[in-house]
């Protein structure tokens, strides 16, 4: 089918015109697929949505990736020069919003009806810049003209006090691996207006929330206060998600009071809690009695938690509240009264003493389950975080470990591996991925071990040349590759990596030289108001410049910060990836998610036992994962007990006092920003919040084992091999089938 389009499509001149030529086209092969239908529908609610670029991924799962292929390669063109035209819409920050689109992905695969909603920032999240060794923030439109974007008709009025607005409902379609499709749903209005922010700086008239509602995505900041508009922007997502739902339930034969059977809702973390009030709101317009909206509507949401973190639990003073949306006051303040009338504890209270509003309770007191999303996770929150919580509701607490999907992280960014699986076991992998765990009969199989080096260097390769090209940066194709990318926070720790380097770059200096080059590969972006994120990229930085132009290290020791780190980047880096590094501070990490696809990919785990880590860990042994570092009992009695000290390592520990002091040395401030890099230092021998100095020793001598046992190739292999054939457990169609057997219920 479609041959004649196909090759007249790839016959085109241009790469432009290919790309918009193939994008009209794959738009209307999804609209041919039609639609998966259910009487139940689950709404996915989340304020992003890290889709990525979308033609390769939407051709796999039409099946028509391989024909394009060909008839491209016909004209002398390749995929990838195609895919370089797409921009990348940036509808997320990282993890949260990623796990957001893996899921739609399996939602569609499995033939589950379901939607994504969410709202169509113009700007996104911002494209990083390096300048003198510094992260600049530069506006980063995405839309363009001809786009997956489909304007709809519909729309609704949405409310804000005495300010009312229009929206306007945007489809992306969702097709499903060799299924039909869903949608992802996308609100906005059109009075945005883009000129506000001016090229390379951000600022702009918080109070025009007609012309900025949508402008861009907030930044996972490490304090959320004092953000108005973030709450306009969470109102509109979740008044236009309440009225959409009430109307397509209305369309199906609904009475209201039936609701449930027609409608779920996951919550994203707590971005989108004001659903619930809402739809109470909305059902009491209609004539529906509070209880009984109360009833129906704790029916059908349930929330997920991703974070730990206390200070990312949202709570907004209730002036805020007031301000923005008055009407939905009085029914958050009865949803407050009802449960303090049930639990008198303060910490469960909707609004506590200080007149905040904690969003997360609400979703608890009024869903009917609660997810954390690994197992560790999961525990923690029973076991301290939500322990009030999980002593009136037991039975809404499950967990629902966290998933990847296998069509973007392997079939799409690794063809030769994929195409190797196959070779091996078939491709009953591509729609059962538990079957990956045939390939364990090939641990020891040298033909598969050397075929296995081959494609990894291959991907090296490929990647040396990516980046080349993007950043003028040589890489050395022979080293290994060490790679941490994920947003920079100081829980993910990568100050700790980064006074590896300074341990490495010591060695070096002193003569020790390591019999391989390492390649140590950074990705991240540091939200802009977080001074101390900003802090560590520069000194990230800083070290890459001072190890380049050393011709003593610089054989040896490479180091590299992607720039603008983002869903593509990730698909060329990962499966070049020797080395995954998860180092967050055990009990900190809800889960990651970059771990699963490093593993499918053939990377060995440098981490500690948290968030997902400690699932992996379990699936593939000691042997084949390296794992360091304080349990996440012990880091917790740390807090407790407030007897973790920087400084008193920093005092007793020569040597890592010398690698701290490194931070302020005479070779460091000749190419940096002194004040960033003694804020950086003074914060590390002061607070040193994450406790980066805790497992830093325990880090340098498991990472130099690593590398030392890479040499065996064999034995590497066979770790690489057991890590794919593991992976199956962490395909998001293994965690969607869960949130539905659980949770959903559709079908
Ligand atoms: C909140 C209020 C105001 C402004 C911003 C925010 C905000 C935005 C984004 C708070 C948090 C986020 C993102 C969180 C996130 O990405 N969490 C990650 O979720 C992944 C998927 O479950 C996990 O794998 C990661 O462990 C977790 O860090």
């Amino acid at each position: 089918m479609y041959g004649i389009e196909i090759e007249n499509i790839a016959s085109k001149k241009s790469n432009e015109e290919i790309y918009y030529a193939l994008l009209e086209f794959t738009k209307d092969v999804m609209q041919k697929r039609g639609r998966i239908e259910g009487k139940k529908k689950i709404y996915y609610i989340s304020a992003e949505f890290l889709i990525g670029k979308l033609l390769s991924n939407n051709l796999i799962n039409l099946g028509l990736y391989d024909q394009v292929a060909e008839a491209l390669a016909k004209n002398g063109k390749s995929m990838a020069e195609i895919e370089e035209i797409e921009p990348e819409p940036s509808l997320g920050n990282g993890g949260l919003g990623r796990l957001a689109a893996c899921f739609l992905d399996s939602i569609a695969t499995l033939g589950l009806a379901g939607d994504g909603i969410g709202l169509n920032y113009h700007l996104g999240l911002f494209k990083q810049e390096f300048e003198n060794n510094l992260q600049k923030e530069v506006k980063n439109p995405w839309i363009e003209k001809q786009s997956w974007l489909r304007r709809t008709g519909k729309g609704y009025t949405v409310i804000f006090g005495d300010l009312r607005v229009q929206s306007v409902m945007y489809e992306i379609d969702v097709t499903g691996y060799d299924n039909k499709c869903n949608t992802l749903k996308l609100f906005d209005i059109e009075s945005i207006d883009e000129g506000m922010v001016n090229e390379g700086s951000i600022s702009f008239d918080k109070n025009d929330i007609r012309k900025n509602l949508t402008l861009f995505l907030y930044p996972d900041d490490s304090d959320y206060n004092g953000e108005l508009l973030r709450i306009y922007q969470q109102y509109f997502m979740v008044s236009n998600a309440a009225q959409l739902i009430i109307d397509e339930a209305l369309a199906k034969g609904s009475n209201l009071y039936d609701l449930p059977d027609y409608a779920v809702i996951q919550i994203n973390d707590t971005h989108p809690t004001m659903v619930i009030p809402e739809l109470i709101r909305l059902l009491l317009k209609r004539g529906i009695s509070m209880d009984d909206s109360i009833n129906i509507v704790s029916k059908m949401c349930a929330y997920t938690n991703h974070t730990i973190l206390a200070e990312a639990l949202e709570k907004w003073p209730i002036w805020y509240l007031e301000k923005v949306v008055p009407h939905l006051m009085p029914v958050i303040k009865m949803l407050d009264v009802k449960a303090k009338e049930k639990h008198s504890n303060p910490r469960v209270a909707i609004i506590d003493n200080e007149n905040r509003v904690h969003m997360a309770h609400i979703d608890i007191h009024y869903g009917f389950s609660v997810n954390g999303v690994a197992a560790l996770h999961t525990d923690i929150l029973k076991k301290s975080e939500l322990k009030p919580f999980y002593d009136i509701y037991p039975q809404k607490f499950n967990n629902k470990t966290n998933g990847i999907t296998f069509r973007r992280w392997l079939l799409h960014c690794n063809h030769e591996l994929s195409s190797l699986i196959t070779s091996k076991i078939g491709d009953g992998y591509k729609k059962n991925a538990n079957e990956l765990e045939k390939l364990m009969q090939f641990a020891g199989d040298k033909e598969t071990q050397d075929k296995l080096l081959d494609i990894k260097a291959a991907k090296k390769k490929e990647f040396k040349e990516y980046i080349k090209e993007k950043q003028g940066i040589d890489i050395d194709g022979n080293s290994i590759f060490d790679v941490q990318v994920k947003r920079l926070h100081e829980y993910k720790r990568q100050q700790m990596n980064a006074l590896y380097i300074i341990y490495k770059y010591m060695e070096i200096k002193a003569g020790r030289k390591p019999e391989r080059p390492v390649t140590m590969i950074f990705g991240a972006k540091a939200a802009p108001a977080y001074t101390i994120a900003k802090d560590i990229i520069h000194l990230i930085l800083c070290l890459s410049e001072i190890i380049r132009n050393d011709p003593d290290v610089s054989p040896y020791l490479n180091v590299v910060m992607l720039e603008n780190y983002n869903v593509t980047y990730a698909e060329k880096v990962i499966p070049a990836a020797d080395i995954s590094e998860q180092i967050s501070l055990a009990s900190k990490e809800a889960s990651g998610t970059s771990n699963m696809k490093f593993m499918l990919n053939g990377a060995v785990t440098l981490g500690t036992d948290d968030g997902a880590n400690v699932e992996i860990h379990e699936f593939v042994g000691d042997d084949n994962i390296y794992i360091f570092g304080e349990s996440s009992e012990q880091v917790i009695k740390h807090y407790e007990n407030s007897d973790y000290s920087s400084e008193k390592i920093y005092d007793n520990d020569k040597d890592i006092s010398k690698l701290v002091d490194f931070i302020i040395s005479k070779e460091l401030f000749a190419v940096g920003n002194k004040k960033s890099l003694i804020r950086l230092y003074m914060e590390i021998v002061t607070k040193d919040w994450f406790m980066a100095l805790l497992d830093l020793k325990e880090y340098i001598k498991v990472k130099e084992q690593v590398l030392a046992e890479y040499e065996n190739r064999e034995a590497w292999a066979s770790k690489m091999l057991v890590n794919i054939a593991k992976a199956g457990f962490f395909s998001s169609d293994r965690t969607i089938s869960q949130y539905n057997e659980d949770i959903w219920k559709l079908n």
